[in-house]
Protein backbone atom coordinates (compact mmCIF):
# COMPACT_ATOMS: atom_id res chain seq x y z
CA UNK A 1 0.00 0.00 0.00
CA UNK A 2 1.24 3.56 -0.72
CA UNK A 3 -0.21 6.68 1.01
CA UNK A 4 -0.71 7.98 -2.50
CA UNK A 5 -3.88 5.81 -2.71
CA UNK A 6 -7.33 7.07 -2.39
CA UNK A 7 -8.06 8.23 1.43
CA UNK A 8 -11.04 6.27 1.53
CA UNK A 9 -8.65 3.09 1.39
CA UNK A 10 -6.53 3.92 4.35
CA UNK A 11 -9.93 4.60 6.41
CA UNK A 12 -11.00 1.48 5.06
CA UNK A 13 -7.73 -0.40 6.19
CA UNK A 14 -7.83 1.53 9.81
CA UNK A 15 -11.17 0.07 10.24
CA UNK A 16 -10.90 -3.48 8.66
CA UNK A 17 -7.82 -4.04 10.10
CA UNK A 18 -6.57 -1.50 12.39
CA UNK A 19 -3.48 -0.17 10.90
CA UNK A 20 -2.58 1.50 7.72
CA UNK A 21 1.15 1.64 6.02
CA UNK A 22 2.36 5.25 4.08
CA UNK A 23 5.10 3.06 2.76
CA UNK A 24 8.74 4.88 2.09
CA UNK A 25 7.26 8.40 2.88
CA UNK A 26 9.90 9.88 4.19
CA UNK A 27 13.19 9.76 1.45
CA UNK A 28 16.53 8.79 2.35
CA UNK A 29 18.13 12.17 3.09
CA UNK A 30 15.18 12.80 5.34
CA UNK A 31 15.67 9.50 6.96
CA UNK A 32 19.56 10.42 7.01
CA UNK A 33 18.86 13.86 9.37
CA UNK A 34 16.33 11.47 11.58
CA UNK A 35 19.08 9.02 12.28
CA UNK A 36 21.45 12.21 13.15
CA UNK A 37 19.77 14.11 15.37
CA UNK A 38 18.60 10.77 17.47
CA UNK A 39 22.66 9.79 17.47
CA UNK A 40 23.21 13.30 18.61
CA UNK A 41 20.62 12.73 21.86
CA UNK A 42 21.55 9.56 22.64
CA UNK A 43 24.99 10.46 23.04
CA UNK A 44 24.43 14.17 24.59
CA UNK A 45 22.63 12.47 27.33
CA UNK A 46 24.94 9.30 27.28
CA UNK A 47 21.75 6.46 26.79
CA UNK A 48 23.23 3.46 26.18
CA UNK A 49 20.71 1.67 23.91
CA UNK A 50 21.22 -1.71 25.83
CA UNK A 51 20.01 -0.25 29.36
CA UNK A 52 18.00 -2.48 30.82
CA UNK A 53 17.93 -6.18 28.75
CA UNK A 54 14.80 -4.98 27.41
CA UNK A 55 13.16 -3.57 23.79
CA UNK A 56 15.94 -0.86 23.64
CA UNK A 57 15.31 2.66 25.32
CA UNK A 58 12.24 5.03 25.16
CA UNK A 59 12.41 8.89 24.74
CA UNK A 60 8.95 10.23 26.28
CA UNK A 61 8.36 13.29 25.70
CA UNK A 62 10.22 13.18 22.50
CA UNK A 63 9.40 16.91 21.24
CA UNK A 64 11.22 19.00 24.50
CA UNK A 65 13.96 16.43 23.25
CA UNK A 66 14.39 16.76 20.20
CA UNK A 67 12.42 19.99 18.61
CA UNK A 68 13.84 19.49 15.41
CA UNK A 69 11.68 16.77 14.60
CA UNK A 70 8.67 19.23 13.65
CA UNK A 71 10.00 19.90 10.91
CA UNK A 72 9.10 16.42 9.12
CA UNK A 73 6.21 16.33 10.52
CA UNK A 74 5.42 19.86 8.31
CA UNK A 75 3.74 17.80 6.09
CA UNK A 76 0.13 18.21 4.49
CA UNK A 77 -0.62 14.94 3.15
CA UNK A 78 0.62 13.62 6.64
CA UNK A 79 -2.50 15.81 8.50
CA UNK A 80 -4.69 14.37 5.29
CA UNK A 81 -4.40 10.62 6.19
CA UNK A 82 -4.91 11.40 9.81
CA UNK A 83 -7.77 13.75 9.67
CA UNK A 84 -9.59 11.39 7.24
CA UNK A 85 -9.01 8.56 9.89
CA UNK A 86 -10.44 10.62 12.75
CA UNK A 87 -13.18 11.95 10.88
CA UNK A 88 -11.69 15.88 12.80
CA UNK A 89 -9.15 18.15 12.62
CA UNK A 90 -5.64 15.83 14.00
CA UNK A 91 -4.47 17.13 17.22
CA UNK A 92 -0.99 15.64 18.42
CA UNK A 93 -1.11 14.66 22.04
CA UNK A 94 1.86 12.74 23.01
CA UNK A 95 5.34 11.73 21.17
CA UNK A 96 7.49 9.26 22.04
CA UNK A 97 10.35 7.57 20.65
CA UNK A 98 12.26 3.95 20.70
CA UNK A 99 15.07 2.68 20.25
CA UNK A 100 16.46 -0.84 19.39
CA UNK A 101 19.05 -2.55 18.05
CA UNK A 102 20.21 -6.80 17.28
CA UNK A 103 20.81 -6.95 20.88
CA UNK A 104 17.78 -6.02 22.45
CA UNK A 105 15.09 -8.53 24.06
CA UNK A 106 13.89 -11.16 21.70
CA UNK A 107 10.21 -9.07 21.43
CA UNK A 108 8.50 -6.16 22.63
CA UNK A 109 5.42 -7.53 24.92
CA UNK A 110 2.11 -7.54 23.07
CA UNK A 111 0.10 -4.26 24.28
CA UNK A 112 -2.66 -1.57 23.21
CA UNK A 113 -2.72 2.09 24.02
CA UNK A 114 -6.28 2.07 23.97
CA UNK A 115 -6.58 4.06 27.64
CA UNK A 116 -10.39 4.54 28.33
CA UNK A 117 -12.73 2.17 28.96
CA UNK A 118 -12.79 -0.76 26.72
CA UNK A 119 -16.74 -1.07 26.93
CA UNK A 120 -16.84 1.80 24.54
CA UNK A 121 -15.31 0.00 21.18
CA UNK A 122 -18.71 -2.08 21.02
CA UNK A 123 -20.32 1.29 20.27
CA UNK A 124 -18.30 3.65 18.46
CA UNK A 125 -18.53 5.14 15.09
CA UNK A 126 -15.07 5.45 14.23
CA UNK A 127 -11.24 5.12 15.53
CA UNK A 128 -11.06 7.74 18.40
CA UNK A 129 -7.56 8.12 19.00
CA UNK A 130 -4.46 6.60 16.40
CA UNK A 131 -0.07 6.46 16.91
CA UNK A 132 1.78 7.37 13.92
CA UNK A 133 5.14 5.44 14.23
CA UNK A 134 8.14 6.53 11.89
CA UNK A 135 10.69 3.68 11.16
CA UNK A 136 13.61 5.34 10.10
CA UNK A 137 14.86 2.04 9.22
CA UNK A 138 11.94 0.36 7.87
CA UNK A 139 10.04 -2.14 9.78
CA UNK A 140 11.41 -5.37 8.70
CA UNK A 141 12.95 -8.37 9.73
CA UNK A 142 16.36 -7.72 9.08
CA UNK A 143 15.73 -4.19 11.36
CA UNK A 144 12.82 -5.94 13.16
CA UNK A 145 9.38 -5.74 12.29
CA UNK A 146 5.91 -4.71 14.16
CA UNK A 147 3.55 -7.17 14.36
CA UNK A 148 0.09 -6.38 14.84
CA UNK A 149 -3.02 -8.12 15.55
CA UNK A 150 -5.84 -6.93 12.97
CA UNK A 151 -8.98 -6.01 14.40
CA UNK A 152 -12.12 -4.16 13.16
CA UNK A 153 -12.95 -0.87 14.84
CA UNK A 154 -15.60 -1.72 16.80
CA UNK A 155 -14.67 -5.15 17.70
CA UNK A 156 -13.90 -6.30 21.40
CA UNK A 157 -10.85 -5.52 23.03
CA UNK A 158 -9.71 -9.60 23.40
CA UNK A 159 -7.60 -10.55 26.07
CA UNK A 160 -4.12 -10.66 26.44
CA UNK A 161 -2.32 -13.91 25.82
CA UNK A 162 -0.61 -15.66 28.63
CA UNK A 163 2.54 -15.84 26.14
CA UNK A 164 2.79 -11.94 26.86
CA UNK A 165 6.57 -11.87 24.69
CA UNK A 166 5.05 -14.99 22.23
CA UNK A 167 3.82 -16.47 19.00
CA UNK A 168 -0.39 -14.75 18.45
CA UNK A 169 -2.75 -16.62 16.36
CA UNK A 170 -3.19 -14.25 13.65
CA UNK A 171 -0.18 -12.45 14.41
CA UNK A 172 0.93 -10.20 10.99
CA UNK A 173 4.17 -8.69 10.43
CA UNK A 174 3.70 -5.67 9.05
CA UNK A 175 6.66 -5.21 6.36
CA UNK A 176 7.54 -1.61 5.05
CA UNK A 177 11.06 0.13 3.89
CA UNK A 178 12.95 2.78 5.39
CA UNK A 179 11.09 5.61 6.20
CA UNK A 180 7.56 4.33 6.01
CA UNK A 181 4.85 5.60 8.69
CA UNK A 182 2.23 3.56 9.95
CA UNK A 183 -0.45 4.55 11.62
CA UNK A 184 -2.62 2.14 13.63
CA UNK A 185 -5.34 2.37 16.15
CA UNK A 186 -5.09 2.51 19.61
CA UNK A 187 -6.57 -0.02 20.26
CA UNK A 188 -4.73 -2.35 18.17
CA UNK A 189 -3.06 -5.45 20.07
CA UNK A 190 0.61 -5.27 18.88
CA UNK A 191 4.18 -6.29 19.30
CA UNK A 192 7.61 -6.06 17.66
CA UNK A 193 10.69 -8.27 17.26
CA UNK A 194 14.40 -8.05 16.59
CA UNK A 195 16.03 -7.76 14.12
CA UNK A 196 18.22 -10.49 12.39
CA UNK A 197 21.08 -8.22 11.96
CA UNK A 198 22.93 -5.79 13.68
CA UNK A 199 22.13 -1.88 13.84
CA UNK A 200 19.57 0.53 15.07
CA UNK A 201 16.18 0.39 15.09
CA UNK A 202 14.41 3.98 15.26
CA UNK A 203 11.32 3.98 16.02
CA UNK A 204 9.48 7.89 16.38
CA UNK A 205 5.82 8.91 15.92
CA UNK A 206 2.83 10.54 18.05
CA UNK A 207 -0.69 9.61 19.49
CA UNK A 208 -3.05 11.88 17.24
CA UNK A 209 -6.61 12.59 18.51
CA UNK A 210 -9.57 14.77 16.81
CA UNK A 211 -9.16 18.38 18.10
CA UNK A 212 -12.62 18.31 19.03
CA UNK A 213 -12.11 15.22 21.50
CA UNK A 214 -11.03 17.04 24.27
CA UNK A 215 -10.53 13.59 26.51
CA UNK A 216 -7.62 13.30 28.48
CA UNK A 217 -5.49 10.14 28.16
CA UNK A 218 -2.80 8.52 30.76
CA UNK A 219 0.10 9.17 27.52
CA UNK A 220 -0.58 12.42 26.81
CA UNK A 221 2.41 14.47 27.19
CA UNK A 222 4.45 17.65 26.57
CA UNK A 223 4.00 18.54 22.97
CA UNK A 224 3.65 22.22 23.30
CA UNK A 225 6.30 23.50 25.23
CA UNK A 226 8.41 26.99 24.69
CA UNK A 227 10.87 25.10 22.46
CA UNK A 228 8.37 24.79 19.89
CA UNK A 229 7.95 28.16 19.23
CA UNK A 230 10.24 29.16 16.96
CA UNK A 231 8.91 25.55 14.93
CA UNK A 232 5.39 26.90 14.84
CA UNK A 233 6.14 29.97 13.28
CA UNK A 234 8.41 28.23 10.21
CA UNK A 235 6.47 24.74 9.65
CA UNK A 236 2.66 26.15 9.40
CA UNK A 237 1.01 23.04 8.99
CA UNK A 238 3.23 21.35 12.00
CA UNK A 239 1.91 24.23 13.73
CA UNK A 240 -1.66 23.13 13.32
CA UNK A 241 -1.17 19.55 14.54
CA UNK A 242 -0.54 21.21 18.11
CA UNK A 243 -2.16 24.71 18.32
O1 LIG B 1 8.60 -0.95 17.99
C1 LIG B 1 7.51 -1.09 17.45
O2 LIG B 1 7.37 -1.35 16.27
C2 LIG B 1 6.30 -0.95 18.31
C3 LIG B 1 6.61 -0.13 19.50
C4 LIG B 1 5.58 -0.22 20.52
O3 LIG B 1 4.96 -1.20 20.69
C5 LIG B 1 5.32 0.89 21.38
O4 LIG B 1 6.25 1.73 21.55
O5 LIG B 1 4.21 0.98 21.91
Amino acid sequence: MSYRMDLRQHVAAMNEQGYTLLSGFFSPGECGRMSSLFDSHVAKVKMPVQENGGFGIAIHPLLPAIPELATFMDRPELAEVLGAVLQDEPHLVHLGARISDGQSAHRIGWHHHYGWDVANLLSRKKVERVLFGVYVNGTMQEVGPLLAKPRKFDDPIGECKANKEGIWEGEQFVESPPGSVVIFDTALWHSAQRGTKAGPRILWGAHVQGWSDLRPHGEDNLVNGPEMDSYKTKCKNFAKLIG
